[in-house]
């Protein structure tokens, strides 16, 4: 009688559990793509990403991140998401813009009026918007990484965009970024992020646009020493897993994967602003000049025709400008 009783407890138990249990298959190794090194506070959000999962899933899910893009570079990356051969990953959002339109809006030049306002857009109506244009693509977005603020850094000053005028600047491959540096006049060169350092260094380009932990991490500073704090754009970053993979989760791996994420983009985001500060020290100490833009009304005065040509007719992406725009 006992017995029985104690049975049917674990039998219920089983049944309210169970729907929500990790499911018992075996071990999964899942690949983790990464463009930066291991100790760049995005590398150290996917590993800590990585370890919670492991741990609250009694190691189930292994993820390993490969960093410095062992996996290739960023496009790739997001094309092998998408075919589930990459399991996890931290992207830019602007390698999408072309792909998933709502990640045009926050890759628009001088929309944020700083951290803070990005904030509250990527973790809010904005983020749920994007998330929804990715899954479609293939990839499920978790949690947003801080990606600072843009600036452009050039082999010669740069005060202006007069003085940007037909320089070969590189950008990435989206074609908002042609659109927008076309606007400040400079000549739009799209270029891998791993191809940037030696095309710098050879003349194929006269500049980038980076925040000042790329910058820095790239070596950039070496071949590039002007950075002008243009701050055209606060375009954040994703931490996503793919859909083939997330298809196979339960409710409660997928709760944890969830967690797991936020509490990898809270690192993520304390490392960052620590990072953005020491990356500007170090190039500053190493001979890089800094141009201080402090008036960029000249700069966002060119921008209209970007903010026209994506967002004008679209209905839905000109209201997610104005409902970022409201944020307070
Ligand atoms: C970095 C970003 C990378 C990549 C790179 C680039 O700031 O973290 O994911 O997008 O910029 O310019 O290609």
């Amino acid at each position: 009688m006992i017995l029985k009783t104690a049975l049917r407890a674990v039998a219920v138990a089983a049944a309210v559990l169970l729907p929500f249990a990790p499911s018992t298959g075996s071990a999964q190794e899942w690949r983790g793509w990464n463009i930066h090194a291991a100790d760049y506070p995005n590398g150290r959000g996917l590993d800590r990403f990585g370890e919670l999962v492991g741990q609250r899933t009694n190691n189930r899910i292994r993820m390993r991140t490969y960093h410095s893009a062992q996996l290739g570079q960023q496009d790739e990356a997001i094309q092998q998401m998408r075919l589930g051969s990459i399991d996890f990953a931290n992207f830019n959002l602007s390698p999408f813009n072309n792909l998933a339109p709502s990640t045009n809006v926050v890759t628009l030049p001088f929309l944020f009026r700083d951290v803070a306002h990005s904030h509250a857009a990527i973790d809010g109506v904005a983020g749920q918007e994007i998330a929804r244009d990715l899954e479609a693509i293939g990839i499920i977005a978790l949690s947003w990484f801080d990606a600072g603020a843009r600036s452009i850094y050039t082999t010669r000053p740069v005060r202006t965009p007069a003085d940007l005028r037909g320089m070969k600047i590189r950008v990435q491959t989206s074609d908002l970024w042609i659109d927008l540096m076309r606007a400040l006049g400079a000549n739009p060169t799209p270029l891998p992020f791993g191809e940037v350092f030696t095309s710098l260094q050879s003349g194929v380009i006269d500049g980038a646009e980076n925040n000042w932990p790329s910058y820095e991490s790239t070596r950039h500073f070496e071949v590039a020493r002007f950075y002008s704090t243009t701050e055209h754009s606060n375009v954040p970053e994703v931490l996503a897993v793919s859909r083939q993979r997330w298809q196979r989760l339960n409710e409660a791996e997928r709760n944890i994967l969830r967690d797991a994420a936020r509490e990898a983009a809270t690192l993520q985001r304390q490392l960052w602003a620590e990072r953005e500060v020491q990356s500007r020290q170090r190039v500053v100490a190493a001979g890089a000049t800094v141009i201080e833009i402090t008036d960029r009304s000249p700069w966002s005065a060119l921008m209209a025709p970007v903010y026209e040509k994506y967002t004008g007719s679209n209905p839905r992406l000109s209201n997610m400008v104005r409902q970022i725009r409201e944020l307070r």
